[in-house]
């Protein structure tokens, strides 16, 4: 059995977007950042350093998001991932390529400007977000170009490149960082959004995907 810890954190959206895309059963424990339930001693066994998602499969304890998604992928039979070591490279690219990049820089948006401002009371530092627009601007052409060719970021089928991008690129339904320059990645994100995964992921926040 596949039991994932999750909040209202996009780290989450991925791994139960993914379990939901790869038909792979799993309970969903929705956790409480303002009670502390992070760091208990029980989810520490699961998570060593008390961070959100984790997930343990048969008992054994999983984290790191990205690398949660690329099990779950496994354990389904490999759909959203593949056998192949040259089409595993180009999917382990674009998850890699969102981590360390564009996730990277979108992320900021969300610690200015829900973190600190909603969460905190405290103003954005307008310095953080321009140098993460900037990076932005050079990062997500390449996302752009790829959509122009494809349905999805690593061709014609959904992969687990997707659901990562995805979780990362809803940042652009709660704080300034837009994808609207960008007709191909909205024309995916909408795609992605209309399809049954996201609505099952959303039953988990039955109050609303909100930060206010
Ligand atoms: N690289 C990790 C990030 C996990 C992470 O930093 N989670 C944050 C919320 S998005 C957290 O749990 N913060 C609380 C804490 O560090 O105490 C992943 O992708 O799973």
């Amino acid at each position: 059995m596949l039991k994932i810890y999750g909040a209202k954190t996009f780290n989450a959206v991925k791994a139960v977007l993914t379990a939901e895309e790869c038909g792979v059963d799993y309970e969903y424990v929705e956790l409480d950042f303002t009670k502390g339930d992070h760091k208990q001693p029980d989810y520490m066994k699961i998570h060593p350093l008390g961070k959100i998602p984790a997930m343990e499969h048969n008992g054994n304890p999983i984290f790191e998001s990205n690398n949660m998604c690329r099990y779950i992928a496994n354990i389904s039979g490999k759909k959203l991932y593949s056998d192949a070591p040259l089409k595993a490279a180009q999917i382990d690219q674009m998850v890699d390529f969102i981590g360390y990049h564009v996730g990277r820089w979108i992320t900021v948006y969300f610690f200015q400007e829900i973190v600190k401002k909603v969460f905190r009371g405290v103003d954005p530092d307008p310095k953080a977000i321009e140098e993460a627009a900037g990076f932005l601007a050079e990062q997500l052409p390449y996302l752009e170009g790829l959509l122009a060719e494809n349905e999805f970021l690593c061709g014609d089928e959904i992969s687990v490149g997707d659901c990562v991008a995805f979780a990362m690129m809803m940042c652009s339904e709660y704080t300034t960082f837009s994808i609207g320059d960008y007709a191909n990645i909205t024309r995916w994100y909408n795609q992605m959004k209309a399809r049954p995964s996201y609505g099952a992921m959303m039953q988990h926040f039955p109050g609303g995907y909100r930060f206010d």
